[in-house]
């Protein structure tokens, strides 16, 4: 009898496992990434799905520090030089969603399009 209870409980963690696993591939992500180069976005845009969670990972690979800033997504975040973080946005409806890098404003400018 304590081998069947065993092999029910190990059959209940697969089933459960199964179904996190299943609602984790549902509820995934989009990720995208962008490139600070030479103090500017690359690419300059970026195209997501509407109604999605957005990761968006910025990765800066100029020696100096940048901040990733946008009024539109309400998001504000140095980028350290040589570093990455990552920006979680959305869902969001389709739109335009402009943003750009507060320490070198004149050539960091991107754009989210959402659609
Ligand atoms: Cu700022």
């Amino acid at each position: 009898m304590i081998i069947l209870k065993h092999v029910l409980v190990i059959a209940a963690i697969l089933m459960a496992e199964l179904t996190l696993g299943t609602a984790t591939v549902a509820a995934q992500d989009t990720d995208v990434r962008v490139v600070i180069k030479d103090h500017k976005f690359v690419p300059a845009e970026i195209t997501v799905p509407a109604g999605k969670k957005i990761k968006l990972i910025v990765e800066n690979q100029d020696a100096t520090a940048e901040e990733f800033e946008s009024y539109e997504l309400n998001r504000e975040k140095v980028v350290p030089g040589k570093g990455q973080i990552a920006i979680f946005v959305g869902p969001l409806s389709p739109g335009r969603y402009p943003f750009f890098g507060d320490f070198h404003k004149d050539t960091a400018k991107g754009v989210l399009i959402v659609q």
